[in-house]
């Protein structure tokens, strides 16, 4: 179990080739065999979403974590106001479009084959309890860039399976703790947290942090309808 957290881009240029279906631009790429994520999308993109790839290449500032030792597996509240949804997840797929070159349709099996990330963070909700967990996943930056957004996009919308959703700046869906989630606690995720897979992020507030995440939508302007709880008056940044 890898517990630190790595804040580089890292899926290789197969990987990369695979997901995306643009294998047939593996020449251009060569054949030096470089896994430098940052090189395979600075090739493909040149120079539609340079301001994109400023914004992704940016350093962030991470939080820092928690260790191992420190998790509490029992102070984590489910929070579920619709419905836990039954999803299958032979046939659930992950849905990322919007304004973007790329849209992309990726299967568990997709995601679960790239490499894990995770993360030891302290959820917060805003009902006043906090919970310090460690989650496994694959930061949403990583799939975004795959998708290879335009220019313009400024925001990240999150469909979730129960008819629950939510809007993020898109600075925050791409910080580098800023999973798409499918363990929890070294565990697979449980359904009642969120299975297949559910946002984490140390920057936001448990309301922010989708479950079962089906869509994720890049656009350049907020929707009238901004988030479950957002359009009910709580703080659409909720910002930690
Ligand atoms: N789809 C969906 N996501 C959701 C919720 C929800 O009801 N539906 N509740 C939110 C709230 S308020 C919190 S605090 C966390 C709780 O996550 P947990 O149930 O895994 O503890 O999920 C968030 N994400
Ligand atoms: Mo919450």
């Amino acid at each position: 179990m890898n517990f630190s957290h790595n804040p580089n881009l890292h899926i290789t240029r197969r990987k990369l080739l695979q997901i995306s279906g643009l294998s047939s631009i593996s020449l251009l790429l060569g054949g030096c065999g470089s896994p430098l994520f940052e090189d395979v999308v600075g090739t493909l993109s040149e120079p539609l979403n340079q301001k994109f790839q400023a914004l992704l290449l940016k350093p962030q500032t991470l939080v820092p974590e928690f260790s191992p030792n420190q998790i509490e597996p029992e102070a984590l509240i489910v929070n579920t106001y619709r419905f836990t949804p039954n999803i299958d997840q032979e046939k659930y797929r992950l849905i990322i479009d919007g304004e973007v070159e790329n849209p992309l349709t990726l299967s568990m099996e997709d995601i679960k084959n790239l490499p894990l990330t995770s993360t030891i963070i302290r959820h917060v909700c805003v009902e006043g309890w906090a919970a310090i967990v460690q989650w496994g996943g694959i930061p949403l930056r990583e799939l975004v860039a795959i998708a290879q957004p335009k220019s313009t996009v400024k925001y990240a919308y999150f469909l979730s399976a129960d008819g629950y959703y939510s809007s993020w700046d898109i600075a925050s869906a791409l910080h580098p703790q800023t999973l798409l989630a499918y363990q929890k606690n070294g565990e697979s995720l449980p359904v009642d947290n969120g299975a297949p897979l559910r946002l984490s992020s140390p920057i936001k507030l448990g309301y922010k942090q989708s479950k079962w995440v089906t869509r994720v939508t890049l656009v350049s302007n907020l929707l009238p309808r901004q988030g479950y709880w957002e359009d009910q008056g709580y703080e659409w940044f909720a910002g930690l």
